[in-house]
């Protein structure tokens, strides 16, 4: 069944110079990328992203790390892949949660370590199931921003709205 799964690589994946290895692995899946783009987290956007997990206490460390603040490094990037069995696919490759406990060839398990505060950091984030994913992708992404049609939209008008365009 098609499924769309969200990815971040992560500034510690960007500060290493990951990217391309990263993309590199994740082809081997034969998934479809859908969206792809450069985010500049905010501490809105990085709560909201772990919510989940807002009780834990590495959680505060959790957001200035996906903000990029252990990195100097203020941006992810941000990606839907979309196809059959997608998240069980990324999830794998991407390995375990914690990257000692990773399969030594995963990418957690390849470049991921556990600070000494320790966080671990390990890379890349996968969305773990289809709920969270949309939940995800939903949080990360406008819909004109995914070329493909994943879930239902409305149109709305905004009035006034200022924006940027080309000079
Ligand atoms: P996941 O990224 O494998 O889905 P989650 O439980 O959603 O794992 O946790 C989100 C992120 O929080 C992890 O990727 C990792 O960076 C960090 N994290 C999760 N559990 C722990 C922990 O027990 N100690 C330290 N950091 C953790
Ligand atoms: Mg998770």
């Amino acid at each position: 069944m098609s499924q769309a799964v969200l990815i971040l690589i992560k500034p510690d994946g960007l500060k290493k110079s990951l990217t391309g290895n990263i993309l590199t692995r994740l082809s081997e899946t034969k998934l479809e990328i859908v969206a792809a783009k450069m985010v500049r987290v905010t501490d809105k956007l990085a709560q909201e992203h772990y919510k989940h997990l807002k009780d834990k206490p590495f959680f505060s460390e959790l957001v200035k790390y996906v903000k990029g603040e252990l990195h100097d490094r203020r941006k992810v990037m941000a990606l839907i892949y979309w196809g059959n069995d997608a998240i069980e696919k990324c999830r794998d490759l991407a390995g375990a949660t914690n990257p000692e406990q990773a399969e030594p060839t995963s990418i957690r398990g390849s470049y991921g370590r556990i600070l000494t505060s320790g966080l671990y950091e390990n890379v890349i984030h996968v969305s773990s199931n289809e709920a969270e994913a949309e939940r995800e992708i939903k949080l990360w992404f406008l819909p004109e921003e995914i070329i493909v049609d994943l879930y239902p939209v409305k149109e709305i008008t905004i009035r006034d709205l200022k924006r940027q365009d080309w000079d």
